[in-house]
Order: structure tokens, then sequence, then C-alpha cells
């Protein structure tokens, strides 16, 4: 939330609320602010030239993949009967803070739709009680567990439902994780494009498999956080504007929202950046073209919070549902759609048949999920912890509701939480097998990092302070713990001889005896823009990439103490750790990540030696943030607009430093166990023969797409209801005097602007693209063995690189499949199976506008295999369908 973003603008800006009523005055201020010079307005920017965000309309109607067909099937019947009201209804927010929940839809009662309840956060219901604050998702990726993803997203998915939440705000997979200082990488799982794919499928799956709808955000681009959002009014200070070639939108960014799509997600949130100098929310391309066309999104398209800036304009360009329905300014009752969308209707400026669209995908997907069928309503209030208060908080007089009914809803889903946690504990060095402790050991602990934030754990709202052990970072993105086991506890719990110094300042008080081990917690904290963290506005503009608190130094002066050193690390992102990696007594470094409530126990599984460490980096730890390129920097402030141009294309973590020869000081993927292992007898099996092109994909079937009367409807079914009570602020479809609504002159549409249908793109064909793109073109087998001492599980990665006569620029190696063992025992193996499909060989052809296999007949693609990107000694052949071992990694 950035209420109080939005507030200090208001206040700032007084004039703010007549320019809202009256936009084309200030459009005029504007423009003649500019004419003015830019001298006496100093630097201004724009989008940089070639960048453009072209035109793509009209909106294709949803309704034709036949996964969705029953759902659209039922969602006919109930739109062709309902007035014009009720379909606006659905389309728009009843504005902040007028609901329960963090956004919610105006109902349709007479087909038992209730207000549909939208509600933070990826990683647990925002804003309540009695919930699992579960691991955040960067913890999710570094497990490259799918079984426990699916699992964490099910239990998710069960809490959601068991609050009363219809569409559920998670999961993220924009930001990727481009800006290693970004503020909300750690929402996702990871700087890869496959890694975020995976696990926004399986988390989308195991949520959708309980009736929530799942919400995969944010479309597109949202890379940094600093100017991120428009200062109103629209057009003074624009947002950030993400200029972005077609080729990385598809193979980097794009991929894990077609893969989501794939997975059947039924709602979309675009973010607040611009694309190419179009709003997201309103960016035609992107939103016609790219999802619902070439990527057949059956589902709906939600604004960010308060990013919508138009309203026939964001209609026209596919936006389905505006949240949380207000206009530009909260709270004073003024929407782009509501009551504006009814006379946008009424007046013929927005086709009806757009409209229908939108309430179609909206009624669809609620059947796709089954929210027809014994839906909870909502039992909670996002805005106040009390049993009874005002139902609308932003009215001025609102009438009394029972605000929390305090429903538990967590059920056994500690140990799902405890599980991701433990299993995503990524061990980066392990001299001399320091780890795992004895729990008969002294302990010396350090670090305030290492304990509950002794303010309260949930003190900070929404987590906007870096106090005690860092569980989640902060913004919309979390949520209360219910409890939060502290490492130290479950230390104490597991170790008699402990003393703890709550300090990050290294404590002369410190004795040393022999044999001692120091364990230091240190932690790196980012968040959402409208909360600034020590210096931090969300990015970690001021910290860079180093530990908070000095951290760094605290480890130092442990390690000139004490011979064995163990550093546990709670981040948001990766962290430079040169200062103090290579010091002799720092032994051991576990990177835990964002634990959530289970961050002790799930530690102390780890560091007594319950379970061998089976965590993997989602991203790679350089030896200097210089090592990446300035374009991967936060971009700082330009008048007009901050441009953020992705001019390094696909050349983001590992694929930038192994482009550029340059040693990571950990590679993407890299983790060590308590045991070792074995891969051998590596097969490769050609399954599809490789071809260019995909097969031609087929026609969009039309039939089962719903069509409805397009007859504008008549005024009388948005007048006021007789008798019907009016809450001030409330967002209403309904006029005062809808008579009166006439279409007074031509409404210039956008430039580009059509009603004829676009022709098929050829890469499009059913959700997620051309089904062909799915088609399996090798499968790979490898057995894994437990050569060691202890059990412990293994992660299998497979990297593809092309063949070596391939004209195309492309990273040398790209992550394209993955699998985790079970839990092996000592001596004990297990055969896994990977399979890549035509897209994972495909490069995205701009001119073509299609996937393009690279196909060679005298160059193999090469397949390595390994457990990490920087320890790739097997590889499997395209051509020869031979796998061999003991060859030279092709990475530095
Ligand atoms: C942005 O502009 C580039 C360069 O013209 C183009 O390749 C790309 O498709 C555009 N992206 C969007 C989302 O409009
Ligand atoms: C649609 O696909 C999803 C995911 O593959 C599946 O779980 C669901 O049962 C399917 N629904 C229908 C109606 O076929
Ligand atoms: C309106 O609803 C009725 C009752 O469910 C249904 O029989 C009828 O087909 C619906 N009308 C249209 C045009 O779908
Ligand atoms: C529109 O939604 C509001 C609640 O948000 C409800 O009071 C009203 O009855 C709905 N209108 C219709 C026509 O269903
Ligand atoms: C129709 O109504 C919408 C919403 O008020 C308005 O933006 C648009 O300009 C109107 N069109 C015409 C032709 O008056
Ligand atoms: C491991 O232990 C041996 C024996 O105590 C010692 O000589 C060696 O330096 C240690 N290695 C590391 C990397 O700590
Ligand atoms: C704790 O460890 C210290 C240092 O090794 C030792 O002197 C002390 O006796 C231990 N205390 C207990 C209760 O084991
Ligand atoms: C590299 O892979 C081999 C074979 O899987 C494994 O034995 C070794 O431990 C790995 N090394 C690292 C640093 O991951
Ligand atoms: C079981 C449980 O955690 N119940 C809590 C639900 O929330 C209320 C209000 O915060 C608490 O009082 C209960 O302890």
């Amino acid at each position: 939330m950035f209420l109080f973003l939005r507030l200090l603008a208001l206040l700032t800006f007084l004039t703010g609320a007549l320019a809202l009523v009256n936009r084309p005055n200030f459009a005029n201020i504007i423009s003649n602010a500019q004419s003015l010079g830019a001298s006496t307005i100093g630097k201004r920017d724009s989008v940089p030239a070639g960048y453009v965000a072209a035109p793509y309309y009209p909106t294709p109607k949803g309704g034709w993949v036949s996964n969705w067909t029953a759902a659209y099937a039922k969602a006919k019947i109930v739109v062709a009967n309902m007035t014009l009201a009720e379909k606006v209804n659905l389309t728009t927010g009843t504005g902040e803070l007028m609901g329960p929940c963090v956004g919610q839809t105006g109902s349709a009662p007479r087909f038992g739709i209730p207000n549909l309840c939208l509600q933070d956060s990826a990683l647990g219901i925002a804003s309540t009680d009695n919930v699992t604050a579960f691991p955040a998702g960067v913890t999710v990726g570094a497990t490259w567990n799918k079984a426990l993803t699916y699992a964490r997203g099910y239990a998710l998915g069960e809490e959601a439902r068991g609050k009363g939440v219809n569409i559920q705000l998670g999961p993220t997979v924009g930001p990727i994780g481009r800006k290693p200082r970004g503020g909300r990488g750690w929402e996702g799982f990871g700087t890869d494009p496959v890694l975020q794919a995976i696990g926004a499928a399986e988390s989308i799956k195991g949520m959708q498999a309980t009736g929530v709808i799942a919400t995969v955000k944010h479309f597109i681009g949202n890379e940094q956080e600093a100017y991120r959002m428009d200062i109103i009014p629209h057009g003074l200070m624009r947002a950030l504007s993400a200029n972005i070639d077609d080729r990385t939108l598809h193979e980097l960014y794009a991929w894990p929202f077609a893969e989501a799509i794939k997975s059947g997600v039924g709602a979309i949130m675009t973010s607040y950046n611009e694309v190419n100098g179009s709003a997201s929310s309103q960016n035609s391309i992107m939103i016609n073209g790219l999802l619902k066309d070439e990527m057949g999104f059956q589902g709906l398209v939600m604004s960010d919070w308060l990013s919508q800036i138009g309203g026939v304009s964001s209609a026209l360009s596919g936006l389905d549902m505006a949240m949380p329905g207000d206009g530009d300014i909260p709270f004073l009752g003024l929407a782009y759609w509501a009551y504006e969308l009814s006379t946008s209707i009424l007046n013929g400026t927005v086709p009806l048949d757009r409209l229908n669209d939108m309430v179609t995908r909206i009624v669809a997907t609620w059947y796709q999920m089954g929210q027809d069928q014994d839906y909870p309503l909502p039992n909670f209030s996002a805005n106040t912890a009390d049993p009874t208060g005002p139902c609308y908080p932003a009215a001025l007089l609102s009438p009394t509701c029972v605000t929390n009914q305090y429903v538990n809803v967590q059920a056994d889903h500690a140990t799902v939480a405890r599980n991701v946690s433990r299993e995503a504990i990524t061990m980066l060095k392990n001299d001399n097998k320091t780890l795992p402790l004895s729990t008969t050991g002294s302990f010396k602990v350090f670090g305030t990092d290492a304990e509950a934030n002794p303010n309260g754990i949930n003190s900070c709202n929404q987590r906007s302070c870096d106090e005690g052990v860092l569980g989640m970072g902060w913004g919309s993105g979390t949520a209360n713990y219910p409890y939060l086991d502290a490492p130290i506890d479950a230390i104490k719990r597991r170790a008699a001889n402990v003393t703890y110094y709550a300090t990050d300042s290294f404590p002369s008080s410190a004795t040393v005896a022999n044999g001692d081990i120091a364990i230091v917690f240190i932690n790196s904290d980012s968040g959402e823009n409208q909360y600034t963290v020590e210096g931090n506005d969300g990015d970690r503009s001021s910290s860079g990439l180093y530990a908070w608190h000095g951290g760094d130094a605290l480890v130092e002066a442990a390690a000139a103490k004490y011979s064995t050193v163990v550093v546990v690390v709670h981040t948001v992102g990766p962290i430079l750790v040169e200062n103090w990696i290579n010091l002799p007594s720092v032994k051991a470094v576990l990177f835990a990540y964002l634990p959530g409530q289970e961050a002790g126990n799930s530690l102390t599984d780890i560091l007594f030696g319950d379970y061998s460490p089976s965590g993997h980096l989602p991203w790679s730890i350089p030896v200097a943030e210089s090592n990446y390129p300035s374009s991967l920097s936060l971009v700082g402030f330009e008048f007009f607009q901050v441009q953020d141009t992705f001019t390094e294309g696909l050349y983001i973590d590992y694929r930038y430093l192994n482009k550029n020869n340059i040693s990571p000081r950990y590679p993407f993927g890299h983790g060590l166990s308590y045991t070792t292992f074995s891969l051998t007898s590596a097969t490769i099996t050609a399954v599809t023969p490789l071809s260019s092109l995909p097969p031609t994909r087929s026609p969009k079937p039309t039939s089962s797409i719903p069509v409805y009367s397009n007859a504008i409807p008549a005024a009388a079914e948005v007048a006021w209801p007789t008798g019907f009570n009016k809450i001030w602020r409330y967002l209403y479809p309904y006029l005062d005097d809808p008579s009166s609504v006439t279409a007074s002159g031509i409404y210039a549409y956008p430039a580009g602007y059509t009603n004829v249908s676009q022709p098929d793109p050829p890469a499009g064909g059913s959700q997620g693209g051309n089904p062909a793109l799915w088609d399996t073109m090798f499968t790979f087998s490898v057995k894994v063995t437990n050569t060691g001492s202890v059990a412990g599980k293994q992660v299998v990665m497979l990297f593809v690189q092309y063949p070596s006569d391939s004209a195309w620029d492309t990273p040398i190696i790209q992550l394209r499949a993955f699998e985790k063992t079970v839990e092996l025992a000592k001596g004990a193996s297990e055969t896994v199976s990977l399979s890549v499909t035509r897209k994972d060989l495909s490069i995205w052809d701009v001119v073509r506008q299609n996937w393009v296999i690279p196909v060679s007949s005298t160059q193999p693609f090469l397949f390595w295999i390994g457990s990490s990107s920087g320890n790739l000694t097997l590889a499997c052949e395209s051509l020869s369908g031979k796998c061999t071992d003991g060859r030279t990694s092709p990475v530095v």
C-alpha cells in the first residue's frame, strides 16, 4: 500500500483534485510549461528512440481455450441476464478502505456473486491474524523443490479460502531480480526465468486446487521500486518507463507469465511502471497483444492499486478490473470506471462487447475455480484487528460490522513452512566439516538478527523496519506473524552452552574459551517503495549489497577473536561477502533467505545435522557489484519520466557473468551438502525431431466465445434503485440522471484503434502460446547416488548450450529444467528424469514473431547436467545422442 505517498501527493498538490475532474486543463498546464523551454524546467527525459508501445486493438475475447469452455458457458448464462449496473459492479473496486479486503469488487447478488475479495500477499494472508507467515518466494526458489512449492501454494490457498479471500494477490514473478538492489526481488523465486516459471506454476496449481483465484504479478518490467508510480496527476511525473526489446521480453521477462498462464492462473496484475512509455494498466500491445492474444490468457487482468490512469483507454487496452476502484486519488469517491464506465457505455464510447468480455472473464474465472460452490465470505478485516468496527473506514459515516471473526486457518501449515525454510538453507562454505555442530558444543551467538524483534514481532507496519531476525522483506508482500520462532530460541532449545550477545557491534565483553564456536547472524533487507527503512527507499539504495547494521564488521571482529566462526545470513538477495569470506576462521556460511515464522527450527534442523542442507542459490553472488553492467544499477531521478532501458538484453545475473568471463564468488545454483553425490549413467533420448519452426498453430476456435447482444442497454439499468442507502465515497455503477447521457461529439480513440480482430499471432494457439512449444524434444535420465556418509537430497539442473554455429547471440548456458531427489540414504540412488521442450530450445525471432530453433546439422545442442551452473562437467549431445562426463565446463 502506498496511501501515505498518495496522501502526501494530495496535500502537496492542492489543485490536484480540480485537475482530476478537469484533466485537459492540466494537460495544457504541462504543455505550457514544456513550451517555456527546457532551460527553465531543467533536465527532462523521454523514452529512447526505437522503443515503441505499438497499438494493438481490439481486446481478444475470452472463452476459446477448451480448458475454460465449461466455465465460460456458465458465465455466459449469467452475463447475458445481467443489467449494466451488475456488469459494471464486477469490474470496479468499491474504493480504498471501502470493505474488509485490500480490494473488493461490487457484487451481483441476483446471481449469487458477492463482492469479490482481493487480498495480499504472495507469502500469506496479509494484515490479519491466525494465519501462517510462510517463507517468501526467494526462499521457495532456493529449495528447487517442486513438490514443496506446490504444497506451500496449496496451504496458502487453504488459508485464503478459509478467510474468505476470492482472489489472492500472488505469486510474484516480476521483478525477476534483474537489479541486485531491486526492492521486491525477494517476493519472486530467483533471477532466472525458468526458476521463476516453475515456482509460479507450482504455486498457482497448489493455490487454485483449493478454489482461490491466484494472481500472477506484476506485468511487467517492475525491476526497481524508486519512481515506479505516477506522481499525481498523470503527466507531471510519470511512472518509470521500463524500455524492453521484444526478444528480451519474450525470453526473460514474459517467460514466467507464459508458464503461469499455461498452468491456468485466473488473474494477472499489471505493474506500476510503464513499458516503452505506455502505462502498464493501459498498454494495449502488452495486455491485448501479448497476454490475451499470443499467450491466450482466459482470466482477468487487474490494475495494481491506484495505477489506473484512464477510463476509456484502459478498457480498450484490455484491463478487466480496476483496483481498488478509485481514480488517481483515493477517498474522494471518484473513479475512472464505476459510474464513469456506465456513462461510457451509455454514450457509446466503450463498446458494450468490451464490457461484456470483462465481466465474462471475471465470472468465468469465478466458475473455473468453483467459487459458486460454498465459497466462504470474508470473515476478517484488513483494516482493523477489532472484533467490530466501521464496515467502510473511508466513509465519513459508516455502518458498523463484525470486522473480525479470528478464524484460525493455520491447520498444520507450520510444517510446510518449516520444510520450505529448511530446504532453502544453502550452505556456501563448510571448511573442515565444521557443520553440522554438536549440541554439546559451546556457542557464542552474535547479532540482533538471531532474536525476535524486541518491540514485538509485528510492531512495524508491513515489516517496515529491520529489527531482529529478518523473516520477510517489507511492504504489501508480507503477512503478520502468528509467532516467530527466533533462531536464538531454537539454538537454546537444542544446545545447553549458549551465550547470546544481542548486539550488532562486537561486544568487548565477549569471552573466548578453547573450542568456542561463534555463530554470527547478519542480514540485508529491502521492500516496497512506500516505506524508507534505514535510508533504503524500497530498493537497497543506501545499503548496497552489504549486510545491514555493520554486519560485515561484526563477522570480521568475531573472526579475529574466535577460531571457528559460522555465519548465518538472512537476506532478500545477493550480498557481497568479500570482506570476510576468506578469513581463516570463517569456516562455514549458511544463507537462510527469508524464512518466515519458522526461522528457528528450520535453521537448527540444519545446524545440528538433523538434515543435510539441500538449498541452492537462486542467483549468483558476485565478487563486486561492478561485475554487473551499469544498466543493472538503480536509475536516478529524471524530470518528467525516469527511463530504465534494458540495454543488457538477455544478460542478467549468470548470463552476464558467463558472457564476460567473470567468475562469481558463488555461482548461480551453488549449494553444498553434508554428504556427497555422484551423477552417473546419464542418457539422452530424442523424442520429437528438431524443426526450425513449430507446427503451425490452429486457428482460434471461436464457437465457444460467448456472443451477446451489443445494443446499448436502457439508461434505466444504471439509475439509483429506489430507496437505495448510499454510502458516501463508495463507488457505485449508478448515475443520478442516466437518461441525460448522450454521445456529445465523437470520442477520439487512441491512434491505431480498430474493432476488427487482429490476425491470429503465429506464436499463439492456447493458454501460454502455441501448444507445440511444449512438445518434448529430448528426455534425459541420470542416476544420483549418495556417495557420502549421511542422508541428503540433491538438485539436478540442466542448462542448454546452443549449437556453436548458431548465428544468434545467446547466453552461453541457460537453465531449462531441474529436479530434486527424495532424501537419499547413504549409498542409495535415484534415477532422475528431465526433459526439454521446443520452447526451451527456441529463440524469439522478432521478425517472424515466432519461436525458432537454431537447428544445425553439424553442431549439437549441449545439455549440461550438474548441481550448479559453476560445476558442469557432464554433458549430453543432441546429434550423437551421447552423454559424457569429465568435460571442461563451458563457463568460468
Ligand atoms: C518496446 O520497443 C521495442 C523496440 O521497438 C520493441 O522491440 C518491443 O516490442 C517494445 N515492447 C513493448 C512491450 O511494446
Ligand atoms: C484445466 O486445467 C487445470 C490445470 O491443468 C486442471 O486442474 C483443471 O481441472 C482443468 N479444468 C477443466 C475444466 O478442464
Ligand atoms: C438467462 O438465465 C436463464 C435462467 O438461468 C437462462 O435459462 C437463459 O438462457 C439466460 N439467458 C441467456 C440469454 O443466456
Ligand atoms: C452493486 O454492488 C453493490 C455492493 O458493492 C450492491 O450494493 C449493489 O446492489 C450492486 N448492484 C447490483 C445491481 O447488483
Ligand atoms: C463517454 O463517457 C466517458 C466517461 O465519462 C467519457 O470519457 C467520454 O469522453 C464520453 N464520450 C463522449 C463521446 O462523450
Ligand atoms: C582443517 O583442519 C586442519 C587440521 O586441523 C588444518 O590444518 C587446516 O588448516 C584446516 N583447513 C581449513 C580450511 O580450515
Ligand atoms: C560452556 O563452555 C565453556 C567453554 O567451552 C566451558 O568453559 C563451560 O564449562 C561450559 N559450560 C557448561 C555448562 O558446559
Ligand atoms: C560438483 O559436482 C560433483 C558431481 O556432482 C559433486 O561431487 C561436487 O560436490 C560438486 N561440487 C560443488 C562445489 O558443488
Ligand atoms: C489460535 C490463534 O492464534 N488465535 C488467535 C487468533 O487471533 C486472536 C486475535 O489476535 C488471538 O487472540 C488468538 O489468540
